[in-house]
């Protein structure tokens, strides 16, 4: 949750629209990988005690050579005086760079908590390939349980074998190892109030196979101080199958 002084009203839709997958072909690599790694900061802000999905380090490889790549695991080390071990990361392959997760973006299957404070752990994600010329970005979040008011969080990729590549390390020479901004929690409770909007539902009926359907509005407002709404938990409902007949669902 981020804090500041001013009142704030959000309109939120939500509809399911569909979804079709394709496969691409892995590369065949014949030649060199020489990749250069990124931290494109992102800002996780002051977040109540007690948070979820809370993006704190973005990761992004950038290939330039002419053979594939692969990010095998990561090792971050925690920092900040937050006992790290009530905080649990979560990996994603963030399709579209954009720093949040969001649709399309692949969870790698390495979510875990920290075993011990301040120090580096190793997360073993699902491969993530750069193709050659090519670029990647890795999401890490975070979920907090009861951190103490004011503590600090950020994590850091001390080195570069921090992140294990298949073929080559990534050139750290310009590697930016610490998260700039960290995560501060707060005591202070967050206080939403949440309505229909003005044209909810918008959708009272859908043709078979339609796509981008709008089925929900949310109003949503702060109180005296505004807040950031990091994720939802919705419970779909009605007589179609809501996992062969609803392909994805998407939030704008
Ligand atoms: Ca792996
Ligand atoms: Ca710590
Ligand atoms: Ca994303």
């Amino acid at each position: 949750m981020k804090f500041s002084k001013n009142s704030i009203t959000t309109i939120l839709a939500v509809f399911f629209v569909l979804v079709v997958f394709g496969f691409v072909a892995p590369a065949v690599a014949n030649a060199a990988a020489i990749n250069t790694a990124t931290n494109t900061n992102v800002t996780p802000g002051t977040q109540y005690t007690t948070f979820k999905g809370v993006s704190v380090y973005r990761l992004h490889i950038t290939n330039t050579g002419d053979a594939q790549d692969t990010i095998t695991s990561l090792t971050p080390t925690p920092v900040g005086d937050v006992n790290d071990t009530v905080i649990t990361l979560h990996f994603y392959k963030d399709v579209n760079n954009n720093g949040f997760v969001d649709q399309g973006d692949t969870n790698l299957g390495a979510s875990a908590a920290f075993a011990s404070d301040n120090t580096k752990q190793a997360f073993d994600i699902t491969d993530v390939v750069v193709p050659a010329g090519g670029s990647a970005s890795v999401l890490i979040t975070a979920d907090g349980l009861s951190v103490g008011n004011a503590q600090i969080f950020r994590l850091s990729m001390a080195l570069g074998t921090d992140i294990l590549m298949g073929t080559v390390a990534v050139d750290t020479g310009s590697f930016p190892k610490l998260n700039t901004d960290p995560l501060t929690a707060s005591d202070t409770a967050p206080s939403l109030s949440i309505t229909d909007g003005a044209s909810d539902p918008i959708a009272k009926t859908a043709i078979a196979s339609e796509t981008g359907v709008v089925v929900k509005q949310l109003s949503i407002a702060a109180a005296a101080t505004s807040d950031s709404i990091v994720s939802f938990a919705i419970t779909p409902a009605g007589t179609e199958n809501d996992t062969t007949q609803v392909s994805a669902t998407k939030f704008s």
